[in-house]
């Protein structure tokens, strides 16, 4: 989508910081990052939300999920532990609307979020 942030970047018309890419999803480092290791895994494919994903979407879905566990191991954080965050509409605080997977890191995170 044209005026989409995530599509830009996707496509290489936004800059951002990108630390993994494959023919279906892209991992860049999150803007605003709220822990010393934040970064964003999104699918190259335009999907506003993941409640606008079904069971057709499990390959994409899962995709990011994966990538999302190998970037965590790249970054040296699956033994110190992480946390992985889809927000969702309004209430879930999702502020940009293409689906994407926070990869949280580096420091203890507290429970329940806020
Ligand atoms: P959410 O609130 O779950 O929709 O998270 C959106 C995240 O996207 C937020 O942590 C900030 C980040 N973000 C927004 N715009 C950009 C951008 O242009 N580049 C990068 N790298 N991150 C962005």
């Amino acid at each position: 989508m044209a005026d989409c942030v995530f599509c830009g970047i996707a496509e290489g018309r936004i800059p951002a910081t990108t630390v993994r890419q494959d023919r279906d999803t892209v991992a860049f480092r999150d803007l605003n990052p709220q822990a010393p290791t934040h970064i964003l895994v999104i699918p190259r494919r335009h999907i506003a939300s993941v409640a606008d994903t079904d069971r057709s979407d499990t390959g994409v879905l899962g995709a990011v999920l994966a990538v999302a566990v190998e970037v965590a191991a790249a970054e040296g954080l699956d033994q110190s532990g992480y946390r992985l965050v889809i927000n969702h509409g309004a209430d879930g605080g999702q502020s940009v609307g293409h689906l994407h997977v926070h990869l949280l890191g580096g420091r203890p995170m507290t429970w329940p979020p806020g």
